[in-house]
């Protein structure tokens, strides 16, 4: 295994800048003629042309149209003898490969016996022998030729020039794509696929046709995902001031995907799971991540594809501000300022729940990581999450205008270019010269050098003599793997002060920018002691550390103007109720009548939204309380968890009763943010009336439940129900739970959520383990799809601890096993399920003796892929 390393970055000794790719589609032998034309870098040293090949049979190499000498060395096809003059010459290379063989899904394979291509990181290099690496652009020219009845469409990236029949029922396609792009962003789909079509034109008056391609049952499911690309051109046009370059825009949808989708230049492939939707098969928040990420693939045609990356290091270049601008685009769709914070929780309840934990695990790196194994494990949450809160932070650091201005100058100035993170926060800096950006910017760009999870402690003392508040806030970061010591950061803090009744001071409002390791900010005239609310709208990637009392937390989660500072106080009381009930021993009841009674008011409330009492009311997560604690005991933390889930349930009921006939009927089905916010919480309703039922031996709630679950006219109110049974392991469950399957039998995604419930389902005296492997047998499982493969054993692994950490070892054993099993068939997948044990070491015994074990397992098996062995190695370290 090679470590490659960022500070071993060199410029390639040579650049390709045409190729011509012919295409012989066979599922058992597919034939790639690659015609290049090349030239030496001038400012590289004379030295021999490497091309990068993966599990390619090589029949010939041209150069200049003469047979030529050459070699392998390991994967790589080596020439030495090239023309040593700087002239271009044409080098040409006659490969096959096996589609149908390839189970990795990377490079060429076949999916349902449509032809599909996965690029990125380094899949190219699977389909031909080519400089495999982002700073090498050409411009392509691809024919592909197949049996006509098989595979009646032939796409690939930019526009269809030419088209016709060959001999023996083939046909043939050519595509030219009029810009150059890195070999990552190729792509090519050939099958029997029919398309919904939109005609558009822009403001500037150019003309765009669009297409979503599906298999062909599934065109009834595509007016969201086209709905969602039209709005997402519109939206970079008036937000970014940046059009489509393309005339023709084509999304295609494939059931079997490593992840979510690729924004492969002019031609998206996507998981069918972000593209499929109807309201009988999709869920509100199906809906919501279909639209953003097909704004997401669309806006890596700018930030990506135009201006991509120097190298693999520099991902979070593209991802993060490709999330950043995601995440923007569904705020502002979302309308309202209050809908726009919800979006903003749910967004920072991913990067706690998931980013922290990375940052403070075995796989902690920094957004912009410094060496790697497998650059697919590299595809994280750091870099994605946490990369899009550093770009949030430079439009914090210069103003919404200003960070646009920014935006464009890094467009004039890296426009078709292969760039660095360097290069996109100097472009911000320095369009905006008098910011607190430019001026702390070597300093910001920490940020993307230190892993870490920074914590800010605040400290507040009232002088009351001198009307005087001042407030201490001090940074500080823990060590991560390679890095001891961090240097301060720039952390811009958005704050403000209540009094005690609830009213904001007048002018306490700011942005304080944190940059040493300690700053005081002193308030005057303040009349008495005040309430911070702190860390506002979450304004930076920290842990805030301020010691609330119950007193204070709900003053701010009854009158904070910051939505997101309301939210957090909720959640906060939650926790230290968590807390204290883990660290006492004891279980029961661990909420009192003064959280109860917030929570009432916040659900009967007369003006917030459904939405915002969804997110309120929802207690913290196991994974989110088990990250607070320096030893976790994954059976405590569920006991606990439920405890109060209970509690809230039972002494809630009239008050949940109330909400879900007030909120249940939302009338003809639309996602929108209100309708859906009303079906979340009703769906919260029925799930703690069910929990109650259980206490109080109450039939009714149950029962309407499973009539709710058969007549839903949308799979939002019928899976929210079918959950409601499931949760509360009523004993509908059952016969619920075999209708579902029923009626549904057709329909993949539906399977998937079908299986991902069970697989999630709370625990009770272990029952999920056995159950998970029954589903395992079940006919419509398969370990070869990586959605259905996710929906099982990543549901019991990854997301479901109460089920997973079992005293008997058992669920690590199942993990092992699965870890194994799957890396033989696909090394990434199998990399991510490695990582549902990262934090072992914070396991409690026996749990964290047998973590251990089971990775050890897995570790000393000899033939590991690289992506495998890189999480497993670094979790023993
Ligand atoms: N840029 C895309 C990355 C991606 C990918 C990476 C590794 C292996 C398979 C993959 N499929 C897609 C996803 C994105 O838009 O961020
Ligand atoms: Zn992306």
């Amino acid at each position: 295994t090679t470590v490659i390393r960022r500070e071993d970055y060199a410029a390639p000794a040579y650049w390709i800048d045409s190729v011509e790719l012919t295409f012989d589609l066979d599922p058992a032998k597919t034939r790639v003629l690659n015609k290049m034309r090349l030239r030496r870098n001038p400012e590289v040293a004379a030295q021999a042309l490497k091309l990068d090949g993966e599990e390619l049979n090589l029949a010939r190499v041209l150069v200049n149209g003469q047979g030529t000498s050459f070699k392998t060395e390991g994967d790589q096809l080596v020439l030495e003898n090239l023309p040593t003059v700087t002239d271009a010459f044409d080098l040409e290379i006659f490969t096959t490969c096996a589609p149908e063989k390839n189970s990795k899904l990377m490079g060429l394979y076949v999916s349902q016996g449509t032809f599909f291509t996965q690029c990125e990181a380094e899949g190219f290099r699977r389909i031909t022998y080519f400089l495999d690496r982002p700073d090498v652009m050409a411009s392509y020219t691809v024919t592909l030729r197949a049996d006509k009845k098989k595979y009646p469409v032939l796409l690939s990236n930019g526009n269809l020039v030419e088209q016709g029949d060959l001999d023996g029922g083939r046909h043939y396609a050519k595509w030219v794509d009029p810009h150059k792009k890195p070999c990552y962003l190729f792509a090519l789909v050939a099958g029997q696929l029919v398309a919904r079509e939109q005609r558009i034109k822009a403001r500037n008056g150019r003309e765009h046709l669009l297409q979503v391609y599906v298999r062909p049952g599934d065109l009834d499911k595509t007016e969201h995902a086209m709905n969602s690309l039209m709005a997402s051109i519109a939206w970079d046009e008036a937000r970014f001031k940046l059009p489509l370059d393309l005339d023709r825009f084509m999304i295609v949808a494939t059931s079997d995907f490593n992840m979510g989708a690729m924004e492969n230049k002019g031609l998206n492939v996507f998981n069918t799971k972000f593209v499929l939707a109807s309201q009988a098969t999709a869920t509100d928040v199906d809906y919501a991540n279909i639209e953003s990420v097909v704004g997401h693939e669309y806006f890596h045609n700018w930030t990506g594809n135009r201006v991509t990356c120097r190298d693999w290091f520099q991902l979070s270049l593209k991802e993060g501000l490709t999330v950043f601008r995601d995440q923007e685009f569904s705020m502002d769709l979302a309308g309202e300022a209050s809908a726009r914070a919800v979006k903003r929780i749910e967004d920072v309840r991913v990067l706690r729940t998931a980013q922290f934990p990375e940052d403070a695990g075995p796989m902690a790196h920094p957004v912009r990581p410094d060496s790697y194994i497998e650059i697919n494990n590299f595809y994280t949450v750091t870099v994605y999450e946490k990369g899009s809160e550093v770009v949030r932070m430079q439009q914090t650091l210069t103003s919404r205008e200003g960070f646009a201005k920014g935006m464009a100058l890094y467009f004039q100035r890296h426009d078709g270019q292969a760039v660095t993170c360097d290069d996109f926060a100097q472009a911000i800096a320095d369009a905006n010269p008098s910011s607190e950006l430019a001026r702390l910017l070597p300093q910001f760009k920490r940020w993307y050098s230190q892993a870490g999870t920074p914590q800010v402690a605040a400290r507040g003392h009232y002088d009351a003599a001198a009307q005087r508040y001042t407030l201490t806030l001090t940074q500080s970061c823990p060590p991560t793997p390679g890095q001891a010591e961090k240097l301060p950061f720039v952390i811009p803090v958005a704050l403000g002060l209540l009094y005690a009744d609830g009213l904001e001071i007048p002018g306490s409002a700011r942005t304080v920018v944190l940059s040493d390791a300690q700053t005081e900010v002193v308030f005057e005239g303040v009349a008495s002691e005040p309430v911070p609310s702190l860390l506002r709208g979450f304004s930076a990637p920290v842990v805030l550390r301020y010691d609330y009392s119950d007193a204070e937390l709900l003053t701010l989660l009854a009158h904070d103007s910051d939505p997101f500072n309301r939210w957090e106080a909720g959640q906060r009381l939650a926790l230290k109720r968590a807390l204290a009930t883990i660290a006492s021993g004891a279980t029961e009841q661990p909420l009192d009548a003064a959280y109860l009674d917030a929570m009432r008011a916040v659900l009967r409330h007369p003006q917030l939204d459904a939405a915002f009492k969804e997110l309120v009311l929802t207690l913290p997560s196991e994974t989110y309380i088990a990250e607070q604690l320096e030893v976790v005991d994954p059976q405590r933390v569920h006991a606990v968890r439920e405890a109060m889930r209970g509690q809230l349930a039972l002494e809630l009921r009239e008050d949940w009763a109330w909400a879900y006939e007030q909120h249940h009927d939302t009338g003809a089905y639309r996602p929108d943010a209100v309708s859906s916010g009303r079906r979340a919480l009703a769906g919260l309703a029925l799930a703690m009336l069910c929990l109650a039922a259980r206490e109080t031996g109450d039939v009714v709630w149950p029962g309407k439940t499973y009539q709710r679950f058969k007549d839903a006219g949308n799979m939002t109110d019928r899976f929210n129900a079918l959950a409601a049974l499931v949760q509360s392991g009523h004993a509908l469950a059952r016969d619920a739970l075999q209708r579902f399957h029923a009626l549904f039998k057709n329909e993949a995604l539906v399977l998937d959520k079908w299986f991902a419930l069970q697989a999630g389902a709370s625990d009770r005296g272990g029952d999920v383990l056995p159950a998970v492997k029954q589903l395992m047998k079940h006919p419509d499982f398969t370990l070869k799809n990586p959605n259905r493969a996710r929906s099982l054993i990543f549901s019991y692994c990854s997301a479901n601890p109460g089920a997973f950490h079992r005293a008997d070892a058992a669920g690590y054993v199942y993990w092992s096993e699965r870890v194994l099993e799957l890396d033989a068939l696909n090394p990434q997948v199998a990399a991510r399920l490695a990582r549902a044990l990262d934090r072992w070491k914070k396991l409690a015994e026996p749990y964290r003796h047998a973590a251990r074990e089971a990775i050890a397992r897995v570790a000393a098996k000899p033939d590991l892929s690289n992506d495998v062995r890189e999480v497993v190695s670094r979790a023993l370290a």
